[in-house]
């Protein structure tokens, strides 16, 4: 059983973040998700239009999500990776580098982002419709 982590914010989810997933799990058997907590989201700096509840329930029911977890600080993932005991710790490229201290616990993988899609660009279109 090959066990994928990931982590993200995953508001407004789009089909950036399905391919992201869908890749994701295809490295693998099982895949964790650690969505940030809305109060990391304040520390990341964003702000989602979801609660993380809200974001958990809309991961929850995507086929590639086995399970999501709560991504609390920049400091979680050592322990994440042991406890979870994942083999492959993945991420989109714009990550690429960010996380390779992760090494010496499993893979690291960064996948290519989806391009021209982001929760950012869909709020903004929908703040003029
Ligand atoms: N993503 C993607 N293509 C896009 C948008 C996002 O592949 N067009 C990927 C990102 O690279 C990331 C995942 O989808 O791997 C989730 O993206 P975000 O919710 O924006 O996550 P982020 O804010 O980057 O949080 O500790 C890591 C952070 O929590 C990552």
């Amino acid at each position: 059983m090959k066990r994928i982590i990931t982590y993200g914010t995953y508001d407004v989810l789009h089909y950036g973040h399905i391919n992201l997933l869908k890749r994701a799990k295809a490295l693998g058997d099982y895949l964790i998700v650690a969505l940030s907590t809305d109060e990391f989201n304040n520390l990341k700096g964003k702000k989602s239009y979801y609660t993380y509840e809200q974001r958990k329930k809309i991961l929850e029911s995507c086929r590639f999500v086995d399970l999501v977890i709560p991504e609390e600080n920049w400091e979680q993932k050592i322990n994440d990776a042991q406890k979870y005991q994942a083999d492959i710790f993945v991420m989109g490229d714009d990550w690429e580098g960010k996380f390779d201290f992760l090494k010496d616990y499993c893979e690291v993988v960064y996948l290519p982002r989806t391009p021209d899609v982001s929760s950012t660009q869909t709020k903004e279109y929908l703040k003029g419709v």
